[in-house]
């Protein structure tokens, strides 16, 4: 049976950090569904479509380590996995701050189902302080992005500030 993953979260934008979970997700499964949340509570820079495009641009080279497919979702997070069959969630942890919140949205989702595994992969070093929040304020205000996202996010991120 094929094992597919779902790797929720935000993206706004997707970041190194981001991408570094991806990257390691696509060697424990056959299939990773990267669910983009709308989470307008949030406030996000990039429309739903934006950030579904970015992440697929961005991802569409890992298409050769698993399958890939990116799809935004509404509402509980638990019900949109049931409906794309995944086995597990993916989580990225970063520091002790993570750790609560993760913690707490895990427990209530096994309260919800029971067969689908929450997985934390550790944030590499070089990614553990980047956060989709902070690259947008350093961008925002006038800072060099270029080692927090790719090329390709950052040219999309200075141009949604007005630096490009
Ligand atoms: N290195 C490693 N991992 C990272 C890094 C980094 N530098 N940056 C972020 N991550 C990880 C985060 O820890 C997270 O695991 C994932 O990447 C996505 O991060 P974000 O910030 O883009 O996404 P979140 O955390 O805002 O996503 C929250 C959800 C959308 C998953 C959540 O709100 C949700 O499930 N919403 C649906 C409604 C629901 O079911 N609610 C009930 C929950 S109990």
């Amino acid at each position: 049976m094929q094992r597919v993953g779902l790797y929720p979260g935000t993206f706004d934008p997707i970041t190194n950090g981001h991408l570094d979970i991806i990257g390691r997700a696509v060697k424990l499964v056959d299939k990773l569904v990267i669910g983009v949340a709308i989470n307008e509570g949030k406030g996000p820079m990039f429309s739903l479509e934006e950030r579904v495009a970015i992440i697929r641009d961005e991802t569409a080279h890992l298409n050769k380590v698993a399958e890939i497919e990116v799809r935004p979702f509404k509402g509980l997070l638990m019900h949109f996995a049931r409906e794309v069959h995944a086995s597990s969630i993916i989580r990225g942890l970063r520091a002790v701050a993570d750790f609560e919140y993760e913690f707490q949205m895990t427990a209530m989702n096994q309260q919800l189902d029971r067969e689908i595994e929450t997985v934390f992969l550790m944030a590499d070093p070089r990614h553990q302080a980047v956060a989709s929040r902070l690259v947008k304020e350093i961008a925002i205000l006038g800072g060099d992005i270029s080692k927090f996202v790719t090329p390709g996010v950052a040219e999309r991120l200075l141009l949604k500030v007005g630096r490009a």
